[in-house]
């Protein structure tokens, strides 16, 4: 049987695929990567033609006849078929905070991401930030900082153990780092706990390999 492939975009760039990345990889899940360069070229027909179901955008998962798009469902898709054991916590209400964390990067944080883009090739340092962008920081803290509180007993990770909620927030790793965002102990601990995970430092040496520039 062929393995799954995760169409993707620019792992310098693209956080929406790294989130789909870290997801599969957490789960053990074995899978090719079709690289689609974002902006360049028809990149739009390109995306359609490795994954026809899904809309233009990346990440998508095309599995055999299957497709799943939209990374909140890739992570659903990946816990189910996790080889690694559970992805969410166990205790419903925690799976239900871990959920809800999810739904609030997928649907929140414009001013953050527009503001501080996903850019793995640079790091500087940043001052002066508009009050909807500190908004977004502070927010991100309060989780960050909640979460550690709750379940510091578990493990490093956002609910002790890794779970799909650490793939959704691995993209505000990366972009708290390379904007040199000032953190307390406990958050910065976090932060260091998911850029040293594997798959994630063979996603940036990925990243460190490509040549295209994007202005962002
Ligand atoms: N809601 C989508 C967002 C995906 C997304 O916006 N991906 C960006 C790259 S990070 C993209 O494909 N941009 C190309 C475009 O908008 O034309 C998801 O969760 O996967």
């Amino acid at each position: 049987m062929s393995k799954p492939k995760l169409v993707l975009g620019n792992k310098r760039y693209s956080s929406w695929s790294l989130r789909g990345y870290l997801a599969l990889k957490f789960a053990g899940i074995d899978f090719d990567e079709v690289m689609v360069p974002l902006f360049v070229g028809d990149f739009h027909k390109t995306m359609k033609d490795n994954a026809p179901e899904a809309p233009t955008k990346v990440p998508s998962l095309v599995d055999g006849e299957h497709t799943i798009w939209d990374t909140n469902s890739i992570m659903e898709f990946a816990a189910e078929t996790s080889q690694n054991g559970a992805l969410w916590p166990e205790d419903k209400y925690q799976r239900a905070h871990a959920r809800s964390i999810c739904a609030e990067m997928h649907s929140g944080f414009a001013a953050l991401r527009g503001y501080m883009p996903m850019d793995l090739g640079q790091v500087k340092e940043t001052s002066d930030l508009p009050e909807d962008v500190s908004a977004d920081i502070n927010r991100i803290i309060e989780i960050w900082s909640d979460c550690r509180k709750k379940y510091a007993e578990k493990g490093p990770y956002l609910f002790g153990k890794l779970s799909m909620a650490d793939a959704a927030y691995a993209p505000v790793v990366a972009r708290f780092k390379g904007n040199s965002v000032a953190l307390d102990d406990a958050c910065t601990a976090y932060m260091l706990a998911i850029w040293d995970l594997p798959a994630f430092e063979e996603w940036r040496a990925g990243a460190a390999t490509e040549t295209w520039i994007i202005n962002v």
